[in-house]
């Protein structure tokens, strides 16, 4: 009977009327289980045995949500609470999430489905769910106060509508979003067409992430909730390199990667060695005249793009967001550049006070990856991840396609290292060096210095004259 009375108050009248029929159905009924996951790795995707038939997608460290049929209703159960999740392998966040994880699990529908999502709300506050870039009637919307009461604490409310474009979507709460938000509350959801598309093509494999962000001091697990811009963990399904899984593909599978952006700044995503066409953002499909092949796309906050290619190159190809502090972990911000200093006096003066001090970036930032420095318990480092020929000295936003002619089709395991052919791998040059272009300039190779300004130098400003002559051209204007 809950159900029943949060179901009503909640939607409103107008919707109410449309729900009554349903919600009787749904007072006979149990709820449906709630499907947990708890580890955060990338699940195979989940092919429906129930409902109209569809290509799943891959969730990149996630999972899908099982559903079942009530009466042709596809039947969800989201659980808000909160979870452990690993954000890297020996990093591990206190977050909320949906079932266990954060994000939660992705959502799949066919256009024209009826959909009824139950969200019972094991948080500490009161939560909604906004279904971001649907149609739907106004009291399913998810805003709290101006669409619905709030859950409260303990409570289960129900959504109900139908799917009626297809795309790609997202959820995210309506109440308290900047807590809710910056804890890992969000999750994606795909709207398969119901039949063939003009506009949108079959393809091979089908990947989906978020684009996430957080701050987590080092040795902290849980994210400041107040930070507006200064992020130090940058992740895609709150998951940071080296803990992204690859996207594994079969050498000439069409394959197309839906992001969805809910952190607070844009994210412009790069692919290597391949071009791609934006076939899709928020509103849809995007019209094939407007299509044209890129390397990089920006996914603005609140957005979501989905972009196609052919992987008709082999290799481990690195796919990452093109701002480079985007594909680093938690940092101290405040760390000067120090590159070209000599601290050697400095240091033996410190040493003699701190033994175990340690001076870094006077050559680059690269020792950070190459150092084992201790660093506190939970704390992810800075540059990592091993590669086949040494660090990659990367963490953050980045991962890699990896594009394999023996891949089968549908095996989404990581196969390993791309075994480059001989000959084709950059390589050390230890014969005689032509003497490389420069231009000549008369300081040599670095700048002259130069005392300017040389003496006092006088500027003046002239306001230019309205309706008179412009005094650079003489035309009037
Ligand atoms: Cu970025």
């Amino acid at each position: 009977m809950n159900n029943r009375r949060n179901f009503l108050t909640g939607a409103g009248a107008i919707t109410a009327v449309v729900a009554t029929a349903a919600v009787s159905r749904v007072a006979m009924a149990a709820l449906p289980e709630a499907v947990m996951q708890t580890k955060p790795d990338t699940m195979a995707p989940l092919v429906p045995s129930t409902g109209r038939p569809y290509n799943p997608v891959i969730t990149l460290n996630g999972w899908t949500l099982p559903w079942r049929m009530n009466a042709g209703v596809k039947e969800f159960h989201l659980v808000a609470e909160p979870v452990v999740r690993e954000l890297a392998p020996g990093f591990k966040g206190h977050l909320w999430g949906y079932n266990g994880q954060s994000p939660g699990p992705t959502i799949e529908v066919v256009e024209g489905d009826r959909v009824r999502i139950f969200v019972t709300n094991k948080l500490p506050e009161h939560t909604s769910v906004h279904w971001h870039g649907q149609r739907l009637p106004n009291g399913m919307d998810g805003v709290s106060g101006l669409n619905q009461k709030a859950i409260p604490v303990g409570k289960t409310y129900v959504y109900e509508f139908v799917a009626r474009r297809p795309g790609t979507f997202m959820y995210h709460p309506h109440a308290d979003e900047m807590t809710q938000m910056a804890m890992g509350m969000m999750g994606f959801w795909i709207t398969h067409p119901k039949a063939k598309h003009p506009l949108i093509d079959e393809v091979d494999r089908d990947f989906v992430f978020l684009l996430n962000a957080y701050d987590i001091d080092p040795g902290a697990y849980t994210p400041k909730i107040m930070t507006m811009l200064d992020f130090n963990i940058w992740s895609w399904n709150s998951r940071v390199f080296p803990g992204i899984d690859p996207l594994v593909v079969r050498k000439n599978d069409k394959v197309r990667i839906r992001i969805g952006n809910l952190t607070m700044t844009n994210h412009p995503i790069h692919l290597h060695g391949h071009e791609f066409l934006v076939t899709g953002t928020d509103g849809g499909p995007t019209p094939k005249t407007t299509r044209q092949y890129e390397v990089t796309t920006d996914v603005a906050v609140g957005q979501m793009r989905q972009i196609e290619f052919l992987a008709d190159e082999e290799g481990d190809w690195a796919f990452h967001c093109h701002k480079s502090h985007h594909t680093m972990n938690a940092m101290g911000h405040d760390v000067p550049t120090l590159i070209g200093v000599d601290h050697r006096k400095i240091v033996k003066d410190i040493t003699n006070v701190i033994p175990d001090y340690m001076v870094m970036g006077e050559r680059g930032m690269a020792d950070m990856a190459e150092m084992d420095m201790p660093l506190p318990d939970n704390t992810a480092k800075m540059m990592t991840g091993e590669g086949p020929f040494g660090s990659v000295e990367m963490g953050g936003m980045f991962s890699m396609v990896k594009v394999r002619k023996d891949q089968k089709p549908g095996d989404y395991k990581d196969p390993g290292w791309y075994k480059h052919p001989a000959g084709t791998v950059a390589y050390e040059w230890t014969g005689a060096l032509p003497d490389p272009a420069r231009f000549a300039s008369e300081g040599g190779q670095s700048m002259k210095a130069q005392n300017m300004p040389a003496k006092e130098i006088e500027v003046q400003v002239r306001k230019p004259v309205r309706g008179g002559k412009d005094a650079h051209s003489g035309m009037k204007h």
